[in-house]
């Protein structure tokens, strides 16, 4: 339990910061890279990204190489938001067909700022910055771009050798894994849930709109939840025998459910609209 709650802590203490962060970065791929692509998360879905700008960072000069600008667009129903090559399935915003997006040390930025004070060649800035990450392909830090964008970290595209065929992804703690790309989907990493306990438990509506949710197992028998709100506090616990479970006493937000079956448990983030 102590553990669970550290984790859902981590969760908030990173998302509190921002309502959009930068989800995923593939930049490396097989010879000509046409596949490249950034995925935003926004906490809720449906995200106006009005204001928003994206901003990728050339390590070599530590200034603007490219800018997107992403006013007029939302992000989907599950809060994500594709800027890639004309080749990445499902892209939202092309910005051509390769090698665009730098292999590292690089680094790519969310501010929250007009494009046109981004022009190309813009040494490296955290003026209205939202989120960002400095990244490589096995490549040297590059201290000017981590302190120019108030990171720590440079994470490594080729931690495990496979670059080519790998991707970075946020684990929602504020630590970055890197594994096959999951484009438009849930990171690999993410909360160290595994693709088991994802498929045994699916929760719809989500966002929850009319007052109740079904939780749905893949194992009968009674079925152990606990609702957190915004704070990691817990707010709701009760054990479930049917797939049906009354919300309606919990207002608008965003909570964590956490499902646990007999050996099984699984966290679920839960937007109530
Ligand atoms: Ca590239
Ligand atoms: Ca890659
Ligand atoms: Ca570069
Ligand atoms: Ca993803």
């Amino acid at each position: 339990m102590k553990t669970i709650t550290f984790i859902i802590f981590l969760l908030f203490a990173t998302l509190s910061f921002s309502q959009i962060r930068i989800n995923e970065v593939d930049a490396d791929q097989t010879g000509t890279d046409v596949t490249e692509f950034v995925e935003i998360q926004s906490d809720s879905p449906n995200f106006s990204l009005e204001g928003y700008i994206v901003v990728f960072y050339n390590g070599s000069d530590n200034e603007s190489y490219k800018t997107v600008d992403l006013t007029g667009y939302v992000t989907d129903a599950e809060g994500y938001f594709i800027i890639g090559s004309s080749g990445t399935p499902g892209v939202d915003i092309s910005i051509g067909t390769s090698n665009t997006i730098q292999n590292g040390p690089d680094a790519i930025a969310i501010h929250q700022d007009d494009a046109s004070n981004f022009p190309n060649g813009t040494p490296v800035t955290n003026a209205n910055l939202i989120d960002a990450i400095v990244y490589g392909t096995n490549d040297d830090d590059d201290p000017e771009l981590l302190a120019g964008l108030d990171q720590t970290v440079q994470w490594d595209e080729d931690l495990n050798g496979n670059k080519d065929t790998e991707s970075i992804q946020n684990d929602g703690a504020g630590n970055f894994c890197v594994d096959s790309p999951t484009v438009r989907a849930s990171n690999a990493c993410i909360l160290g849930v595994n693709d088991l306990q994802i498929d045994i438990f699916k929760i719809y509506p989500n966002p929850a709109t009319n007052g109740y949710l079904y939780i749905n197992s893949k194992i009968m028998g009674p079925k152990s939840i606990s609702v957190f709100d915004v704070l990691g506090k817990q707010v709701f616990k009760t054990m479930l025998n049917s797939e049906k479970m009354d919300i309606s006493f919990l207002k608008s937000g965003m909570y964590i459910l956490k499902i646990e079956q007999e050996k099984n448990f699984t966290t679920k983030k839960l937007i109530i609209k």
